[in-house]
C-alpha cells in the first residue's frame, strides 16, 4: 500500500489504539477526512459543532486514554479551541487536526476565506502553541511523518493535545509508511539513581511520621499510576481521601478509601482525619481556588510531600525526571505501616444517613433525585457530572467497585459534559453512561443530543431543571442568572425526527421520576433524557458554604 498524509496519520491513529476519530466537515479538511475514511479500523463519527467536537475527543480519551477531532480551518480550528484548552487543563492527549489553506496560495500572498482577511495564515497554529505541548504546521510530504509523529507522541507522553494542521492539497500527497508505533509511544524511563534518591528520602520522611495520610488528586489517572497508588496505601494501611477531581481514580469500595476531602465540604470524617494527620502526600493533586474552597483548605508546609507526574518534592528535596508509578511502587516496597488515620477514620465515621424515599406524589427535590440516581450506578456505570449543582450531586454518590466518575473541575466549561457524554459512550459501548447536567449548561451543547440518538448510544440524561445557574447564584446573584426556560423533554422530538429512537420524559415527582428511570432502562434505542423540575432554591448545602468561600476569594481586594 501507498501512504499519503492523511493515510499516514490515520494509521498512526489507530496504533496508538483509537477505533474513532470525531469530524465536523470544510473544504479545508474534505480531502483529509477521505483519506482518513480509507483506514477501515478508524470509523469516522460527525458531531454538530467544532467545541462539540472537541469535548467529544476530550470525553473518548477519558474513556480510552486518548482522542482526536479533525476540524476545518480556522472557523473550526478557533470554536474548537475551549475544549482544547480544557484537554491541557484536565491532562487528556486530544489530538486536533486541522484542515488548512492551499500551500500555493500561502506562498503568492493570497487573501483566504475563512482568515481574518490578512495574509497572515499562522494565527492558528499560534494560538495552538500555547494550549497543546506540541504544535505542527505540515506543508511537504516530505517532513510530514515526522512531524506527525513528534505531535502524536508529545501529547501521549506529556498527557496533553497536540495540533496538527494541514494544508488541503497535500493531504492526499504520498508519503513513507510508518514504522513501528513504538516510534511514537517512546518514553523515557525513570532516571535509576534519582528514582532509588527520591524513594529513600520518601521513606525517611514517612518513618518520621505517626499519622500519614495520602491524599489522591486527578493527575493520578493521566499519570498511569491508579494502580500503584493502591500498593502505596496497602503497604501503609493508612486512609485515603480523593480530592473531587480525582473521584473513582482510588476505588471508593476499597477498604481504606476513606471519602472525599474537600475542606469544609468534605465527606463525612474525611476532613477531621486530614486535619488530624501529621503528613500528608499529595498524589497527582491540583490545588486551585475551587479545590481548596477558597483557599480556606490548602495543603503545605513541612509536613507535605508533593509526588507529580514526574516530579516529588518535600522538605528541601526536589526530584525530577521521575515517573510517578516508579516512585509509588517503589516506596510501597520501602514504607512500614502506619494505621493511625484509618484508625481514626473509623471511629469517627457517623453511621451512614439513609435518605428516605419522598411521597411519590410530593414535588420532586434535588434529594430524591440523588436518592433515585445512586440506587441506578451500578460497577459498569460511568457518571459523568456537569459544572453547576450537578458537581455536588455527583460527588455525594457512592460508587461500587468498577464505577468511573468523571468531572472537568479544573477547566470547568458549562456545556461540556452533553459533548463529552458521547464522546465517552463511543469510546466505552459496553459502559452504562449516565450524566447529570443542570438546565443552564445543557443549553451550551444540547444539539449533540442529536448525534447520541444518530448513533443509538443509550446515555441516560438527568437534565436538573432548576430555571437558572444556581451555582452562579450561590456565588453572586443577579438578573444574569435568570435563563429562558426551554421545554427540555420536548427537544428530543426534534432530534428523533423521523428515524429517531430517543427519549424524552419529565418528572416533576419522585413517583415520575423512578417511572422514567424505567423508561430509560428499557429503551436501548438511543439516549433518554429526563427533564427532573425542582424548585430554584433547592440545592445542596454543600453548594452553599462553597459559594460563600469562594465569593469571599474573588472579592478580595487588590492588595496593596
Ligand atoms: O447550578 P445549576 O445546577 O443551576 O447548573 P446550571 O443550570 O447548569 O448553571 C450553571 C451556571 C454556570 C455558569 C453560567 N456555572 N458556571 N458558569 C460560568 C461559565 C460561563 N461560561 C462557561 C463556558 N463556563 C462557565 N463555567
Ligand atoms: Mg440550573
Amino acid at each position: 500500500m501507498t501512504y499519503t498524509i492523511g493515510s499516514y496519520l490515520a494509521e498512526r491513529l489507530s496504533q496508538i489504539g483509537l477505533k474513532h476519530h470525531f469530524a465536523v466537515a470544510g473544504d479545508f479538511n474534505l480531502v483529509l477526512l477521505d483519506e482518513l475514511l480509507k483506514n477501515k479500523k478508524l470509523e469516522q463519527v460527525y458531531c454538530c459543532n467544532e467545541l462539540n467536537c472537541g469535548y467529544s475527543a476530550e470525553g473518548y480519551a477519558r474513556a480510552c486514554g486518548a482522542g482526536a477531532a479533525v476540524v476545518t480551518f480556522s472557523v473550526g480550528g478557533l470554536s474548537i479551541m475551549n475544549a482544547i484548552g480544557g484537554a491541557y487543563a484536565e491532562n487528556l492527549p486530544v489530538i486536533l487536526v486541522s484542515g488548512a489553506p492551499n500551500s500555493n496560495d500561502r506562498a503568492a500572498g493570497r487573501l483566504i476565506h475563512h482568515t481574518l482577511a490578512t495574509h497572515d495564515l499562522s494565527y492558528s497554529l499560534e494560538i495552538a502553541k500555547k494550549l497543546t505541548c506540541a504544535a505542527v504546521a505540515i506543508s511537504s510530504a516530505a517532513d510530514a511523518p515526522e512531524q506527525i509523529d513528534e505531535a502524536i507522541r508529545c501529547a501521549l507522553r506529556e498527557r496533553k493535545p497536540a495540533y496538527i494542521e494541514i494544508a488541503c492539497n497535500i493531504a492526499s500527497a504520498p508519503c513513507a509508511a510508518p514504522g513501528p508505533v513504538n516510534a511514537v509511544l517512546g518514553e523515557e524511563p525513570s532516571d535509576p539513581a534519582t528514582l532509588q534518591a527520591a524513594i529513600a528520602a520518601a521513606a525517611e520522611f514517612l518513618a518520621g511520621k505517626q499519622k500519614p495520610i495520602l491524599l489522591i488528586g486527578s493527575k493520578l489517572r493521566s499519570a498511569g499510576a491508579e494502580r500503584q497508588a493502591i500498593e502505596l496505601a496497602e503497604a501503609l494501611g493508612c486512609a485515603v481521601v480523593v480530592m473531587p477531581a480525582a473521584k473513582s481514580f482510588f476505588p471508593e469500595d476499597h477498604p481504606q478509601f476513606a471519602g472525599i476531602y474537600w475542606g469544609q465540604v468534605s465527606a463525612p470524617a474525611s476532613r477531621e482525619t486530614f486535619d488530624w494527620s501529621d503528613g500528608v502526600l499529595c498524589i497527582g493533586t491540583i490545588f486551585n481556588d475551587y479545590s481548596t474552597v477558597g483557599w480556606t483548605a490548602m495543603p503545605g508546609g513541612a509536613g507535605t510531600l508533593t509526588a507529580d507526574p514526574h516530579r516529588v518534592q518535600f522538605q528541601g528535596h526536589d526530584f525530577s525526571c521521575i515517573h510517578l508509578r516508579d516512585f509509588l511502587s517503589g516506596l510501597a516496597r520501602k514504607v512500614q505501616r502506619r494505621t493511625a488515620t484509618m484508625v481514626e477514620y473509623r471511629r469517627i465515621l457517623p453511621a451512614p444517613r439513609v435518605e428516605r424515599t419522598a411521597a411519590p406524589d410530593a414535588q420532586l427535590t434535588r434529594t430524591e433525585i440523588v436518592r433515585q440516581v445512586q440506587a441506578l450506578i451500578t460497577a459498569d456505570t460511568t457518571l459523568i457530572a456537569e459544572t453547576g449543582d450537578s458537581w455536588f450531586n455527583g460527588i455525594a454518590m457512592k460508587l461500587p467497585g468498577g464505577a468511573r466518575f468523571e468531572i472537568e473541575m479544573q477547566w470547568g466549561s458549562i456545556g461540556w459534559s452533553v459533548p463529552a457524554a458521547f464522546g465517552y459512550a463511543v469510546g466505552a459501548s459496553h459502559r452504562k453512561v449516565i450524566a447529570l447536567i443542570g438546565d443552564g449548561s445543557f443549553q451550551l451543547t444540547a444539539q449533540e443530543v442529536a448525534q447520541m440518538v444518530r448513533r443509538k448510544l443509550p446515555v441516560i440524561i438527568f437534565l436538573i431543571n432548576n430555571r437558572g445557574y444556581t451555582i452562579e447564584v450561590e456565588i453572586h446573584d443577579g438578573p444574569y442568572n435568570n435563563i429562558k426556560n426551554w421545554d427540555y423533554a420536548g427537544l428530543m422530538q426534534v432530534f428523533n425526527a423521523e428515524d429517531g429512537g430517543g427519549l424524552g420524559l419529565r418528572a416533576g415527582t419522585g413517583r415520575e421520576l423512578d417511572e422514567a428511570i424505567r423508561a430509560a432502562l428499557a429503551n436501548a434505542e438511543g439516549p433518554t433524557l429526563i427533564e427532573c423540575v425542582i424548585d430554584r432554591d433547592d440545592c445542596s448545602p454543600e453548594l452553599i458554604s462553597w459559594g460563600r468561600q469562594v465569593a469571599t476569594a474573588n472579592a478580595r481586594l487588590p492588595a496593596g
